[in-house]
């Protein structure tokens, strides 16, 4: 049905008669009318990705795209007047996730639904996404963020069941989101809610009442855990998830014949990270329930699940005090005994048991145990969970260690978020590639076309032009868009070390105050949001904060140097950010960051990656080959073995390089205090000097090097760097979600047809 019809049955007049929020409302309606008469995958075995965050993002153009109508809706649109941008400013962002772990699962349905196989989301729905970033003194403050409007692309289903918890019975409600392949498919994202939440309670910012779980439990996304009540709502929230989601399961699997003896031939259950691990113990309980000893229910839950690690980060490891279980899920800890038990009888090694000598439940050790496979995300992560932070798990059970390199979905991070670059690559190398990413290296072809290449620098250009807009209404910022622009857009935390750009970026400043000017003016872009309860992360805010008042008022320097920090970075902000990158910074501790995926979607949108060996930054610099990439820094090996001899000192860094200590004592000088607070920088200061757990001090003048080589050769040779971007395009096919999930299919879930 054309939209015109539409708005004419809906509201009783023409598109230009409605407002843009009537439009909205109409392309939300229609397109969720669409969805329900597409396909959906129906193997006899199907998948269940579980995951308490689903980092959608907006909804609206990626769907018109998927349904291959967004071109028709867009010119209908301006023929009656209106813009499709414009109309899109109605939708409000699910900010369902926290960051690279959330938009996975994302990315991950979207090619799920796309390559038409059998499988559903399963999470939660939290009426408060991740917070709203508001910027106050050059310091992160937070806000709620509700994005639950009347109509929203939510709906509601007859679908519900009671989850126990000690002491009360709750009921959950199953909401369903559409997934809209590329492909004339649809499946579904299931978010449960609880029937009695109140989003009254919440107070000043986002506190609340974290002890009312009847009426708390899905009102937000990972509450702030820094205290007991905000850990012990999380175990209410994960259970509540699961429990929901295993009677889903039963039930569908039992409806399409199965005896739930044979679950595993019926039902594949991914668990992202260890937030849904409590799925194994409930899937048990369940089935006991339903006349299944405990043996054989072990065996069928253990051929059903499967488990991803997303860290190797000691504290990102989910481990609860067994006391939490107690208070929350008493069913479920006789079952975790037995389990724990059981892996005793197959190991000694007391350092895999489930339940520790101090009584705490170590979840990922649950999950290894009793699924049949552990991924991790990247070739170099995989390798380390093998080598080190896994290595006793995996001589245990070397069969079930795979390795799955994350992927993005093409459709949001090209065809959305770059329309020209993606018309442009089409009138090279035809549509092939919208479906078959690999295709994108017939870009290969292009490579000496001056012409193509010319076209390229323009597009970024314009890119670059639109971000510039957009930071200039939201936030008042004058960019200069001949300069070039690096951009660090993630999570902030110690081991991605913004806090390395940032004293990168002092550098910069003090060389240009003094005289010696850069080969090209920078821009330099952050995205970041901090976990409330993160002062460090905080800290590192205010200092690059303080930094770009301290450089924004100084024209000597701003005419080389400008530091601009995009306020709330989510993934609509991304969409804007990414096309307009010409150097994307990946710039962590090597080991430490399991894959990233930003690392992808810059290079995908053709920006050079100035990164260190780690993650899926290993992966690209093999595709592009070390000409089309800037790498320095210490090795993953080298940083692990430093951390096993614990013979890092940060301040030897700091009294043997001059340059790297006027970076640091900067923090804390007149210019700084003269915007800054001065308890935030010095503590910042203390730290890099002090402790600088994630090794920043040994990294910076490598950093420094290459990037000033990078710097030098965009000013130098335009051309050239075009060259080297369109060879990061064509080399990007790999990193398609839908080239993930295919192998997730092939070698865990084999979903068959
Ligand atoms: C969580 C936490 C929570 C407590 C404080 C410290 C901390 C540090 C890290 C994390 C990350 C949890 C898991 C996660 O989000 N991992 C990300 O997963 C992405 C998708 O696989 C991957 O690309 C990122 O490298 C990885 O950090």
């Amino acid at each position: 049905m054309k939209l015109s019809e539409f708005v004419k049955t809906e509201y009783g007049k023409s598109i230009s008669e409605c407002t843009n929020e009537e439009l909205y409302y109409a392309l939300l309606t229609l397109t969720k009318k669409m969805a329900s008469g597409k396909q959906h995958g129906n193997s006899k075995k199907k998948l269940y990705y579980i995951s308490a965050e689903f980092l959608i993002g907006k909804l609206l153009s990626n769907n018109l795209i998927n349904l291959g109508i967004y071109d028709e809706v867009k010119e209908e649109l301006a023929q009656n007047g209106k813009n499709i941008c414009e109309i899109e400013e109605f939708e409000k962002e699910p900010s369902l996730g926290n960051g690279g772990l959330g938009r996975l699962a994302a990315c991950f349905i979207d090619s799920i639904a796309t390559l038409g196989l059998n499988g559903d989301g399963v999470g939660l729905n939290y009426h408060f996404g991740l917070f709203r970033q508001v910027f106050e003194n050059n310091m992160q403050t937070t806000v709620p963020d509700p994005w639950l409007t009347k109509k929203s692309w939510l709906t509601k289903t007859d679908v519900t069941y009671d989850i126990k918890f000690k002491g009360m019975t709750v009921k959950s409600r199953m909401y369903d989101i559409d997934v809209i392949g590329y492909n004339n498919t649809s499946n579904k994202l299931h978010l449960f809610d609880i029937e009695s939440v109140d989003e009254s309670i919440v107070e000043d910012g986002i506190n609340f009442n974290k002890e009312d779980i009847k009426k708390n439990l899905t009102l937000f996304l990972y509450p702030d855990d820094s205290d007991e009540a905000g850990r012990i709502l999380r175990i209410y929230q994960q259970y509540f998830m699961v429990s929901a989601g295993a009677q889903l399961i039963l039930d569908e699997c039992m409806t399409r014949g199965c005896n739930l003896h044979d679950l595993a031939d019926y039902a594949a259950i991914q668990i992202n990270d260890t937030h849904p691990s409590m799925v194994i113990p409930e899937l048990i309980r369940l089935l006991g329930l339903h006349g299944i000893e405990f043996e054989e229910a072990v065996q069928i839950v253990t051929d059903t699940c499967a488990y991803t690690n997303h860290t190797i980060l000691a504290e990102a490891l989910e481990k609860w005090p067994r006391h939490y279980l107690d208070t929350v899920v008493p069913q479920l800890m006789p079952i975790i005994e037995k389990l724990d038990a059981i892996a005793k009888t197959r190991t000694d090694n007391a350092a895999l048991a489930i339940i520790d000598q101090n009584q705490v439940v170590h979840m990922a050790h649950m999950d290894i145990h009793f699924s049949h496979s552990t991924n991790g995300v990247a070739t170099l992560h995989t390798q380390i969970l093998k080598e080190s932070e896994l290595a006793g798990f995996y001589q245990m059970y070397p069969e079930k260690f795979n390795n799955k390199t994350n992927g993005i979905t093409f459709r949001r991070w090209l065809l959305k978020c770059n329309p020209t670059l993606t018309s442009e690559i089409e009138n090279l190398i035809g549509d092939g590639f919208k479906k078959d990413a690999s295709e994108l290296k017939k870009l290969l072809a292009y490579t000496d076309d001056t012409e193509v290449l010319s076209k390229i620098r323009t597009i970024k250009k314009d890119n670059k032009k639109q971000l510039a807009a957009w930071l200039a209404d939201k936030q008042g910022i004058q960019l200069n868009t001949d300069a070039m622009f690096s951009i660090q857009s993630k999570r902030l935390h110690e081991y991605k070390r913004q806090q390395l750009n940032l004293l990168f970026l002092i550098h910069e400043y003090l060389e240009i105050k003094a005289g010696h000017v850069p080969a090209t003016p920078l821009v330099s872009i952050f995205g970041a949001k901090a976990a409330p309860a993160y002062i460090i992360a905080k800290d590192i805010i205010h200092g690059l904060l303080t930094l770009s008042q301290v450089i924004s008022e100084d024209p000597q320097v701003s005419r080389w140097l400008q530091l601009a920090f995009v306020e709330n970075y989510n993934v609509s902000a991304a969409e804007k950010m990414i096309p307009a990158c010409d150097l994307s910074e990946q710039i962590s501790l090597a080991s430490k960051e399991a894959s990233g995926t930003g690392n992808m979607k810059f290079m995908l949108n053709g920006a050079l990656t100035l990164g260190t060996m780690d993650g899926a930054n290993v992966e690209i610099a093999e595709a592009v080959g070390n000409d089309n990439i800037y790498i320095f820094g210490q090795s993953s090996k080298q940083v692990i073995h430093h951390y096993a001899a614990a013979d890092y000192c940060a301040r030897d860094w700091y009294e043997a390089d001059p340059n790297l200590r006027r970076a640091i004592d900067f923090l804390t000088s007149e210019e700084m205090l003269k915007y800054g607070d001065e308890e935030h920088l010095k503590r910042l200061q203390h730290e890099l000097i002090n402790k600088d757990w994630f090794q920043t001090l040994p990294d910076f003048n490598a950093y420094v090097v290459r990037k000033e080589q990078a710097m030098k050769d965009y000013a130098v040779n335009p051309e050239d760097w075009s060259r080297r971007t369109l060879i990061n395009i064509a080399e990007a096919g790999f990193f398609s979600s839908d080239r993930t999930i295919a192998e997730y299919d092939q070698d865990i879930w084999h979903l068959g047809k």
